[in-house]
């Protein structure tokens, strides 16, 4: 075993360091395969796939949607990106979604998809994301494929260890990888020891709706909290949290953050936090914070500032927290689906540490502490391990769960996935991934119920696997079967933006409650126009609000004339189709915000202010009908002062 630890950390440090230098020719050899994978990923066209994949974009803000096993891509759902492919952020309804108490940023770095969960189960009806860089956590509603809300966290900085679901929704988590001062404020960055602090914030989730609140936070020491799962079964209440920089250095932190030997994984009870919260026992913060929420009936998305925000100090709240002392700088923290093993990734150790939860509530009955940080107790390591893995491999991030008593752990630096037991801790298998895995997933694989046949690896290296494409290959993901002793690698498949997590559901928990349109007499969009007999253009002063519908063939009105240099321009399109699958697009010539894609059933509005005199054509921008091509129409602009009546026809009229 020891042998092929070397080589295939020979060969993976090989292969990502040196392959500028040689360059390959030919694709990478596929002889692990074996002859009959090909029909273990075959979905016969027309056919279905048995689970759905949601991946995070990582840089690009975005989530991407593919069907497993073909890996094919179903969908990108924008979330913190402006997207033109969808409109998002560009048309007037959704731009909302992006304010923050910065502004509008259209741009963010999104990590962690997160299914809600019923009794610990994926149950398919909303998956959550998180905004690292401007610190956000949005809702995506699963009927919709749509982002439905977005929730800003106040007082945090580098949103990382999120968007982590209890049991039952009852809260998704988001804390602080970066600590900051708390509010934020100005001060020296040499005072950051002991000044800094670190939220954890839990956001509640309402049942029926999936509305989100801020709940309160957990002002924590100013150490990094980097992931975070929440506990399930008998660990249910509580919720882990990794650190690292428990050093709490402020500069070079590749060695500043790597003294300690160990760091901690913070357990959280939040229970014991809302009995805190009942009692009073929080101070109410000034906090500055946006709530975007996206309404489906008005196809509107409005967003408010919220001013305050609930936090509880550890310090005054015994029994809130308490620090498991795990080595080294751990980077994932994942629950086993009995809830009793809490495994830490020491990312700098060779080792992986599983804690016991129930060896965790012995040594809190018994006060065996090993003094305290910033008045939080930590527990006696060695009288909490549950076990060892031990020489697994090098550079441990995230680990999953089958169902069948097996854990599967990524390794970074050796580039692969190890298989080991849950219990005697000994490893049963590896398989090599190309190259550098971060996180990996398996359908269901954080919940109660794993689905343990397949595993997605999510690689952060792709250099030799595809044809070449420029200095930058997409990202790869890699698909295992994993339902045998052995794990078979299957297939490989370009990912939109850095996968970092992903999510997996079985595809009948989803598909049967999928929207085919939005009924038009539900529509309650202010400007919407539910019948082509409404169709208008109205001026009040310099505003023309454009009333119009789109419907397989035409865009009514086709012909306006009366608009001036000037004027500022909402085209409101109302697309009249009650069909599942038949948007119209709308784009004018000129318009900075270009173009509208309008779902059935559904009002978008695009907004223009014309520069230049002319007569400009628009047009529907997606080949709907037999005719799309005949769905246009033209718009005169006159100078600012010419007095050219309002008028709007189609046809003869
Ligand atoms: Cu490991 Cu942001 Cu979850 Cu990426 S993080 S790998
Ligand atoms: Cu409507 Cu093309």
């Amino acid at each position: 075993m020891k042998k092929s630890i070397k080589t295939i950390l020979c060969l993976s440090i090989g292969i990502t360091m040196f392959t500028g230098c040689k360059q390959n020719t030919q694709a990478p050899s596929n002889s692990a395969l074996a002859s009959d994978v090909a029909s273990k990923v075959y979905v016969a066209p027309g056919e279905y796939d048995e689970f759905y994949a949601f991946v995070s974009g990582g840089f690009s803000g975005q989530m991407s949607v593919y069907g497993i096993p073909s890996g094919r891509l179903l969908k990108v759902i924008p979330v913190f990106s402006q997207d033109a492919e969808k409109g998002y952020g560009y048309n007037e309804e959704t731009k909302p979604m992006l304010n923050t108490s910065f502004g509008f940023i259209p741009w963010d770095d999104a990590h962690h998809p997160e299914l809600s969960q019923t009794a610990g189960e994926t149950d398919g009806r909303w998956v959550f994301i998180n905004g690292n860089n401007t610190p956000r956590i949005a809702r995506i509603d699963l009927t919709t494929f749509e982002t439905a809300e977005i929730i800003e966290i106040p007082n945090s900085g580098g949103n990382h260890s999120s968007p982590f679901t209890t049991e039952n929704t009852e809260y998704v988590v988001a804390g602080t990888r970066f600590a900051v001062p708390y509010p934020q404020k100005d001060m020296s960055i040499k005072e950051y020891k002991g000044n800094f602090k670190g939220a954890l914030t839990f956001i509640d989730v309402e049942e029926e709706t999936g509305h989100m609140e801020v709940a309160f936070q957990v002002l924590m020491p100013g150490f990094n909290y980097d992931l975070a799962h929440s506990g399930k079964g008998k660990s249910h209440g509580w919720t882990f949290f990794t650190t690292y920089n428990t050093e709490e250095s402020n500069t070079l932190m590749e060695v500043g953050a790597s003294q300690n030997d160990k760091d901690y994984i913070a357990a959280i009870n939040w229970k014991k936090a809302e009995e805190y919260i009942e009692q009073g026992k929080f101070k109410t913060i000034p906090a500055q914070y946006a709530h975007n929420v996206y309404d489906e009936k008005t196809h509107i998305a409005t967003s408010e500032m919220k001013k305050e925000v609930r936090v509880l100090d550890p310090a005054e709240c015994p029994g809130l927290v308490y620090f498991l002392p795990t080595p080294k700088s751990p980077h994932g923290v994942d629950v086993d689906p009995t809830g009793e093993y809490i495994v830490g990734n020491g990312k700098l150790s060779a080792d992986l540490t599983v804690h016991s939860f129930s060896k965790v509530l012995a040594a809190i009955e018994n006060n065996s502490f090993d003094g305290e940080a910033y008045g939080i107790p930590i527990l006696k390591m060695d009288e909490i391990v549950a076990g060892v893995v031990e020489q697994a491999g090098l550079g441990p991030l995230h680990t999953e769960f089958d169902g069948k008593g097996n854990a599967y752990t990524t390794f970074f630096i050796s580039s692969e996935v190890v298989k080991w037991n849950v219990g005697s801790w000994e490893v049963a298998d590896r398989a090599p991934t190309y190259y550098s895995v971060g996180h990996l997933m398996i359908p269901g694989g954080d919940s109660k119920k794993p689905e343990g046949k397949y595993l997605v690896a999510l690689n952060k290296i792709t250099k030799d696997r595809y044809l070449p494409t420029g200095p930058e290959l997409n990202h790869s993901a890699q698909l295992y079967d994993i339902s045998g002793d052995k794990m078979e690698l299957l297939l490989d498949f370009p990912t939109i933006g850095e996968p970092h997590y992903a999510q997996g559901i079985s595809a009948s928990k989803v598909m049967n409650k999928s929207k085919k349109y939005y009924p038009i007499n539900e529509n309650a969009h202010p400007h919407a126009t539910k019948s082509e007999s409404d169709v208008k253009v109205v001026r009040e002063g310099n505003v023309v609000r454009i009333y119009m519908t789109a419907i397989r063939s035409h865009l009514n009105p086709d012909n306006i004339e009366g608009i001036k240099v000037g004027d500022k321009v909402y085209v409101h399109l109302t697309n009249l189709e009650q069909d599942w699958d038949v948007p119209h697009g709308f784009s004018i010539m000129g318009a900075q915000n270009a173009e509208l894609l309008v779902m059935p059933g559904q009002t978008e509005t695009l907004y223009w202010e014309p520069k230049q005199e002319g007569v400009y054509p628009f047009y529907c921008t997606d080949f709907c009908s037999a005719l799309h091509q005949e769905m246009q129409g033209y718009i005169r602009v006159s100078p600012a002062n010419a007095n050219v009546p309002l008028k709007w026809s189609m046809g003869d009229d």
